[in-house]
This record gives C-alpha cells, sequence and structure tokens, in this order.
C-alpha cells in the first residue's frame, strides 16, 4: 500500500507546485519531476505519517496501467500435475489475456514450494501491480507477503489456502473441510442403503500440507472417527496419477482383501488407483469389491463415474478466475473486496448411486452423470 500512498502525496506535491507558480510553475514541476522521483524514498517515512483520509485515498488509488494500458499480474501456479490444475490455469490465462487489458506473467512452480517464493519474488522485482497465488502449501508465507506488502502490491490468493499470514486482500477458493464431509456423510448413507456394516478405508492424500489435502483428509476422517469406521492407511500420492499408482500398489500388497473402500484425494490419483487394482484384480465401483471415491469431478473424472468405475467424485471447482478478476477490478475502482469468497462445488454419482444425506445439518443434492453433463464439465 505504501507504494499506492506515495504516488498519491507525489502527485499532490507536484499539483501544489503547479498551482504554486501558475504558468512559471510548468518547468519548476518537470524539474521537481526527478527530485520528487528521488523524493518518493525520501517521501516513504513521512508516507508513513500520511494522515488517514490520505492514506485512505492511497488506498484506493487504482494500479498504474502500464505505458501499453495493461495492468501487469504475476501468477505463480502450483505446477501442472492434474487435469484440475490444467483447467484452472487456463482459466486464468485466458481471463488474464492481453485483450483483457492484462499483462500477465505466469509462472509454473512444478510443485516446488522455494521456487514459487523465488516466482512471487521475482514479480516484486518485476513492479507487478497485481499478485496472484495458488500456495502449494499452507504455511511458510508470512515473510514473502511482507516483502509483497511492503512493496505496495495487493496479493490475492486462488484455490488453496495460506494459513499463517493475513497480508493478502482477499481468498477466492472452495471449502475444502466441506469436500471432505460430504464425501463421508455420502459414504454413510450409500453404505446404509447399499446393507454394509463394516467400512475398512484407504486414503490416498493429495499433496501433503496442502489445504486441499488438509480439509479432504480431516472431514472424511471426523466423520470416519463419528461412525466408528476403520481407516487402514493413508498415504499421500502427491495429487498425481503415477503417485496415485504407486501408493495403491503398496496398498494392495499390504492389505490384499481387507478393504472395502478407497479415498482418492483427486481424479488423477484416483485413475493410478485404477491401473493398480486392475493390475492386482481388485474390482471397483458400483456392484464390486471396492466402492471408489474421488475429488475434483474433472470431465475424465466423470466420465469414470459414468462407466461405472468411480461411484462418487466429489468437485471442486477449478474456474475461480473470473471471481478472482472480480476482486482485483474492486481494487481497481477503489473497494474493498471480500476476505474470503467462496466458489460452488457439486457432488456427483449416478442415478444408483445418489442417495440422500447432509453435511453440518446442510441437507445436500447431488447431479446425476448424464453425457450431457460430462460434455459440459471442465
Ligand atoms: C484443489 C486443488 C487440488 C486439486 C488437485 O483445490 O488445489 O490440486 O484437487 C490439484 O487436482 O492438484
Amino acid at each position: 500500500m505504501k507504494k499506492k500512498l506515495i504516488s498519491v502525496l507525489l502527485a499532490g506535491c507536484m499539483t501544489a507546485a503547479l498551482l504554486a507558480g501558475c504558468g512559471g510553475a510548468a518547468p519548476a514541476a518537470e524539474a521537481a519531476a526527478p527530485a520528487a522521483e528521488e523524493a518518493t524514498e525520501e517521501a516513504a517515512p513521512a508516507a508513513e505519517e500520511a494522515a488517514p483520509a490520505e492514506e485512505a485515498a492511497a488506498e484506493e488509488a487504482p494500479a498504474a496501467a502500464d505505458e501499453g494500458g495493461l495492468i501487469k499480474v504475476g501468477f505463480a501456479q502450483v505446477g501442472h500435475e492434474s487435469d484440475w490444475r490444467t483447467a484452472s490455469t487456463k482459466s486464468c490465462q485466458d481471463v488474464f489475456s492481453e485483450a483483457n487489458g492484462y499483462d500477465l506473467s505466469f509462472v509454473d512452480c512444478d510443485n516446488d514450494e522455494a521456487a514459487q517464493k523465488e516466482a512471487v519474488r521475482s514479480f516484486i522485482e518485476q513492479g507487478v501491480d497485481y499478485i496472484i497465488i495458488d500456495p502449494i502449501i499452507a504455511t511458510g508465507w508470512d515473510t514473502v507477503l511482507t516483502e509483497c506488502d511492503d512493496a505496495g502490491i495487493p496479493v490475492i490468493v486462488i484455490d488453496r489456502t495460506i494459513d499463517d499470514s493475513d497480508k493478502y486482500v482477499s481468498w477466492v477458493g472452495s471449502d475444502f473441510l466441506t469436500e471432505g464431509k460430504a464425501a463421508a456423510e455420502w459414504l454413510k448413507a450409500y453404505a446404509d442403503a447399499q446393507g454394509i456394516k463394516e467400512i475398512n478405508a484407504l486414503i490416498i492424500q493429495g499433496t501433503i500440507g496442502s489445504s486441499a489435502q488438509i480439509g479432504r483428509t480431516d472431514g472424511f476422517n471426523e466423520i470416519a472417527k463419528r461412525e466408528g469406521w476403520t481407516v487402514l492407511d493413508q498415504q499421500t500420492g502427491d495429487f498425481t496419477e503415477a503417485g496415485g499408482q504407486e501408493v495403491m500398489e503398496s496398498f494392495c500388497k499390504s492389505y490384499e482383501g481387507k478393504f472395502n473402500v478407497v479415498v482418492c484425494e483427486n481424479d488423477n490419483e484416483a485413475f493410478g488407483a485404477m491401473t493398480a487394482m486392475d493390475n492386482a484384480g481388485v474390482s471397483y465401483g458400483p456392484g464390486n469389491d471396492v466402492i471408489l471415491i474421488s475429488y475434483d469431478a474433472c470431465t475424465a473424472g466423470l466420465e469414470d463415474v459414468k462407466a461405472g468405475k468411480i461411484t462418487a467424485d466429489f468437485e471442486c471447482n477449478p474456474l475461480a478466475a473470473p471471481t478472482v478478476e472480480g476482486v482485483l477490478q474492486t481494487l481497481q475502482s477503489g473497494g474493498t473486496p471480500e476476505k474470503e469468497i467462496l466458489v460452488p462445488d457439486n457432488w456427483y454419482a449416478l442415478a444408483d448411486q445418489i442417495v440422500d444425506f447432509s453435511v453440518d445439518g446442510n441437507p445436500q443434492s447431488m447431479i446425476e452423470v448424464t453425457d450431457e453433463v460430462i460434455e459440459a464439465q471442465y
């Protein structure tokens, strides 16, 4: 915010110079320009004592578009680990396009936390107007967010949450804890309807420490504990197909014949788990030995629901970029966006697997997977 405050004060000084020496002020004002440039460094301390009104006004100063009239946005994306991520990246690149008035600096951080912090610092160096972060894991952010704040660059968090700093304007994403609870509450209702008395579950987790993994694991386990289910094991597949297959191969050896539920914390892990179960001769899907639950509900995931492989799929909406742009435009127009903005998720199954259930007392609806639903998915 200091960057904007200084620019407003500087504008004020320049205006005062022009008004004071009307007619003769132009040279002084022009002369003042370089000095004023240097003055911004000296003005910083003074700026900190700025009157609340000026500070409030400065808060409203829109980002100066670059010489091409474009708003410079830096986006530090998690990586390219899943179909979900591909959809998320495309959504952001489509929204923050030059045609829409943006100059997007996009960095795929390849699931590398250090690289992601480096990308954010590079955006500060570039002097972008806004920084968007999808944080690989939820902690370790306060230092670099302080640097963004000191540079006067607003940060918007998309998708996963940052849990150890609030130095960002808004977070736009899904409720991962509710996703985990929804999967478990559906399982409870479905098992009751199917006359399944005992649940012995295996969980293939997402990237450990990511808010998506934390919420889904905690949400499912909260209901599992309430219902007295057995969670035989949980290991991370890092949200990848290869990771899902590797963990499931190990589970098939360690828990052969002992499990009747597999929970994959995203569709790509489920794709890998299915390969492993096929290779191990384990049947899964409605009417088979194992109930297979997944998250994301990407197009390929819904195709596997339709094919009777995934029993139920709990969506996490990847198309948050338009909402993030709304936050940015609110800032541009001097407004104050909400701190937390939830994007809606849906739950999917075939007709025979749709049952009534509630989450935290709120009745849930499910969408029947049809060819039309698959066609419309992301
Ligand atoms: C969830 C998102 C997760 C997806 C995975 O919002 O961060 O990361 O569930 C992706 O597919 O890898």
